[in-house]
């Protein structure tokens, strides 16, 4: 069976991989064409949501993922993710607002984007200032953490 890995997809500096190394600790880092596989998670690109050819990449990247962190930056731009974007996908989706701690963050901005993509509420709130909020996060994504031992497919 393929390992299925937690995908993490967002905005170009919406703090994916700030995330990602939350979640990993530490670790073998793998490049695949833009995709960073880790032990746990598997990074994407944020240009990918710009267009709706690379998108389709990220929908073709989702049967390698367990479920899949959508991600706000309640600091940056607006409307990143086309309209029902969650609804490409089977797996679970999980909406997360980041960088709540910033000056300039506006979470219900942030969530109206995560809103208006099809994510179903609630959604987690984290910083990287605020380790309860990633905490609370990881707890909620155990069940989805990959299975120690299982194999890595290749995954070219
Ligand atoms: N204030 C604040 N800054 C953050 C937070 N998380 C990430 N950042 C900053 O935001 C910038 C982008 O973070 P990354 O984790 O590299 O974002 P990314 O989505 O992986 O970016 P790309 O891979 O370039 O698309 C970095 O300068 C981080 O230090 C946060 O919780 N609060
Ligand atoms: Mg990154």
């Amino acid at each position: 069976m393929r390992k299925k890995r937690i995908m993490i997809v967002g905005a170009g500096r919406s703090g994916k991989t700030t995330l990602a190394n939350f979640l990993e600790g530490g670790g073998e880092i793998r490049r695949i064409p833009n995709m960073v596989y880790r032990s746990v998670t598997l990074d994407t690109p944020g240009p990918y949501l710009e267009s709706p050819w690379m998108q389709n990449h990220l929908i073709a990247a989702a049967q390698d993922a367990s479920c899949i962190l959508m991600l706000a930056d309640a600091s940056g731009v607006r409307q990143v993710y086309p309209p029902e974007f969650a609804k490409a996908f089977r797996v679970p989706i999980f909406g997360v607002i980041t960088k709540c701690d910033h000056p300039d963050a506006d979470r219900e901005a942030a969530a109206k984007d995560l809103m208006q993509a099809g994510v179903i509420p609630p959604y987690y709130e984290i910083s990287v200032t605020d380790p309860g909020g990633m905490e609370c996060l990881k707890e909620a994504l155990l069940p989805f953490w990959p299975v120690r031992g299982e194999p890595t497919k290749s995954v070219i």
